[in-house]
């Protein structure tokens, strides 16, 4: 019922996962269970800001369509997560699905356990929680949440994020036996806090390939970063960094191995407008595209969208071999549409700058640039006029980049009404657009400094899956 009431948002994504209405925030317990992709994500039920968190919960046999489920947890009073149940992840405990979380009382949060009897649906909270009553006294710590847990051998082993005051950002391991009982062993790994920052919440850290990669979403600098590096069951030494997502909106992104053995990382992507308006609409927060993630060739981490997207493409059409001379924008359709893929191939030529135009108003008084700058070296997605509603962030968000050595760029974009993910050879850039006027759906592609070639764009509109 909630989510029919906000069917007619032109804003509301079609294939992308969003909460029935309110708020939504990290996804957590990401787990595949008896084959079924369970998603559980920070909800407040009543309200679309933040507030006293809930676990929210939804299932899904593809990854794109979901059924959701009731709420899977929310604050006890007179307990320890009685202010919230923040975030945390699911692991299966001989057959026993076991859910490890921040409970959040008076602002301090500690880590809780609750276990499920009949398949996630419902969650028993252990009477002995908090499991640990006291972040380690020997650090002078500014937070202490967040929890990634994995099974050794016969151990458990759990990280908790945390931030060492005037060191930076870390990750606390434990040990234990059952779940329950957990022996403090120390920070794995200490943030320079001038570059990943104070605070890691949410670290994630898993073996891909021969490496092992922690994913820490970072306060104050409002990002997920990776880092890439070796671990020694004790000790995390990292030898890359990068971001996860240059695009400015993806937070607290959470993976897990599924039964192929993909890895594969969902993020939240918050809202892109003032609070006014996040609280007029009657919701906030989405999920990114589901994205299995690989190791590059530099260090870094790649990811591409989940291949069962493709399932979701319908009406095609193809535009191959067109010029682009200097400094003008040719239409492609100017009603390409708002719930679309398109994987473009351009050859730059001589061209210094290549720009994408997505939403875009006959006009032009309405479009977002996903702009491919040669000269500054540098991938932007431009939000200066992609809406005329004085509500929307216009600020522009990008990452160094650089031509091919061939000079051709290969992008696929997907554009889901307020939210546009662009993959470049597995580099992500995700942003939040909210075009005002019905017929911004124009698609268009210029070049400037001289002239390019398109070589061939797809475009298939997305069938949505709500
Ligand atoms: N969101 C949760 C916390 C986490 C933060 C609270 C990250 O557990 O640190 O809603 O967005």
């Amino acid at each position: 019922m909630l989510r029919e009431r906000l069917q007619a948002d032109p804003h509301r994504p079609g294939y992308h996962f969003l909460p029935p209405a309110n708020w939504m925030s990290d996804p957590n317990g990401l787990i595949q269970w008896r084959g079924e992709y369970h998603l559980f994500y920070q909800y407040n039920p009543e309200e679309p800001i933040w507030g006293p968190i809930s676990w929210g919960h939804a299932v899904s046999r593809d990854l794109l369509h979901w059924q959701d489920l009731p709420v899977a947890l929310s604050p006890t009073p007179d307990s320890p997560d009685s202010d919230g149940c923040w975030s945390g992840v699911i692991v299966d405990a001989a057959g026993i699905p076991t859910m490890i979380y921040s409970g959040n009382r008076n602002d301090r949060q500690l880590p809780c356990l609750a276990i499920s009897t009949d398949d996630l649906l419902t969650w028993h909270k252990n009477p002995h929680n908090p499991l640990i009553s006291a972040s380690p006294v020997d650090l002078d710590l500014l937070t202490f949440r967040d929890h990634c847990v994995w099974r050794d051998g016969d151990d458990w082993y759990q990280l908790i994020g945390g931030g060492i005051r005037f060191r930076g950002g870390t990750a606390l391991l434990y040990r234990s036996a059952d779940l329950r009982q957990w022996e403090y062993l120390g920070p794995i790994c200490d943030g320079r806090s001038a570059e990943t920052g104070e605070i890691w919440e949410c670290p994630d850290l898993f073996a891909l390939g021969d490496q092992h990669v922690l994913i820490v979403s970072s306060i104050p600098l409002r990002r997920a970063i990776y880092l890439i590096g070796s671990f020694d069951g004790r000790t995390f030494t990292p030898h890359t960094d990068g971001d996860v997502d240059a695009g400015g909106h993806l937070y607290a992104p959470l993976s897990f191995r599924d039964d192929q053995g993909r890895r594969i990382m969902i993020g939240w992507l918050w809202e892109g407008r003032t609070l006014n308006a996040q609280i007029v609409a009657g919701w906030a927060g989405i999920m990114s595209l589901p994205r299995t993630l690989r190791l590059g060739s530099k260090g870094r981490l790649l990811a591409e969208p989940i291949a069962e997207l493709e399932q979701l493409r319908r009406r095609h059409r193809q535009y191959c071999a067109i010029e682009l001379p200097s400094d003008a924008l040719i239409n492609l359709e100017a009603k390409a549409g708002n719930m679309i893929e398109v994987d473009l191939t351009i050859d730059l030529g001589k061209a210094t700058q290549v720009a994408l135009a997505v939403c875009r108003a006959p006009d032009g008084s309405e479009q977002t640039l996903i702009l491919f700058d040669r000269a500054r070296g540098r991938l932007e997605i431009d939000r200066s006029i992609a809406s005329l509603a004085s509500t929307s962030h216009r600020e522009s968000f990008g990452m160094d980049w650089s031509p091919a050595s061939n000079g051709q760029i290969q992008v696929r974009v997907f554009v889901d009404r307020s939210v546009i993910e662009v993959f470049i050879e597995g580099e992500c850039l995700t942003s939040r657009v909210y075009p005002q006027q019905a017929n911004s759906l124009g698609l268009a592609i210029g070049a400037w400094g001289n002239d390019a070639r398109l070589i061939c764009a797809d475009i298939w509109d997305m069938q949505p899956v709500w």
